[in-house]
């Protein structure tokens, strides 16, 4: 029997009121701008990435460990962590560079003046062509490529936004919620499904930006990573998804990038900052002396 709705009408207005962001009543506001001043950091290489691994924030620092592997190295990084739990992103330097105050943000030094970079996809976008890497040069190939990139960038507000809010973090269980949001993540997993079924990656068959965005959202919910929901959308069903999820996790750039500027879960998979490639042996959260948090 659905579930009955406990009756709210709102008000002519809307005002915020204490909790009405939910778990992130904290951080959540309804206006934009930085709420303090505080400059941010600049390390030595002409790419400053500034971010949390969310799988938004994981997408470019696989995509920046992906062009090193590849021999670029030019996408040398220093990543710092902007912890969004904390309120780091309304910070005013943060807000020069995403006036979102969103991680991932980006900066290219390499240029003068200096090149802002916000929203994961316009950032994978840039580095893609910057170094003539992960998209396809052929048109074709190419729009197909941004098809599924633009598609991923279009569908996280319903995964993370919707399902993920709904599901995990609201502090009732509505089922209203739920159930919508549940059949769009369904049915986004079936359209990803059919595709990997007659494709080895999502733009056809060579790696690139579209599995690179995809992977952390999706690949992460069918293992149950990310809002522990693989049993309640059935998960096991999605083979073709799990497969190309099995298939990305393999590559060594994706289990560096996963690492960087990661705050949470075992002390040796977490490297808060990334400054040179060594790091992964030298500076993570245990080597430096820490337990897990
Ligand atoms: N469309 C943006 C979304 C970025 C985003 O939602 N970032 C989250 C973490 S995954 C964030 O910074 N949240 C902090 C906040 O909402 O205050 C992108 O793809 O870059």
């Amino acid at each position: 029997m659905a579930q009955k709705l406990s009756e709210f009408t709102p008000p002519k207005v809307w005002e915020r009121k204490k909790g009405n962001g939910g778990k992130f009543a904290s951080i959540n506001r309804p206006t934009a701008g930085p709420t303090h001043d505080k400059d941010l950091p600049v390390g030595k290489h002409p790419l400053q990435l500034y971010s949390m691994a969310t799988p938004n924030g994981v997408k470019v620092t696989i995509m920046l460990e992906e062009l090193l592997e590849l021999g670029h190295k030019g996408a040398e990084y220093d990543a710092w962590l902007i912890d969004i739990n904390e309120g780091d992103q309304f910070g005013s330097g943060f807000v020069d560079v995403n006036p979102n105050s969103k991680i991932p943000a980006l900066m290219d030094y390499s240029m003068n003046p200096p090149t802002r970079v916000f929203e994961s996809g316009s950032i994978l976008l840039y580095l893609a062509e910057k170094f003539g890497a992960f998209l396809p040069e052929d048109h074709r190939d190419r729009t197909e490529c941004l098809n599924w990139l633009f598609w991923q960038m279009g569908s996280a507000p319903y995964l993370g936004g919707g399902f993920g809010h709904f599901y995990a973090y609201a502090p009732i269980k509505i089922e209203y919620g739920i159930d919508r949001f549940a059949m769009e993540v369904k049915r986004q997993l079936d359209v990803l499904d059919r595709h990997l079924a007659e494709n080895e990656y999502m733009a056809g068959n060579s790696y690139s930006i579209a599995d690179i965005a995809i992977w952390p959202w999706y690949g992460a919910v069918v293992k149950g990573v990310v809002y522990d929901a693989a049993e309640f959308l059935s998960a096991h069903e999605y083979t073709h998804v799990r497969r190309w999820t099995d298939q990305v996790v393999q590559r060594a750039a994706v289990r560096r990038g996963r690492m960087v500027n990661r705050a949470w879960g075992e002390p040796g998979s977490q490297l808060r900052e990334r400054h040179d490639a060594d790091d992964f042996e030298t500076s993570t959260w245990d080597k430096i002396g820490n337990e897990k948090t």
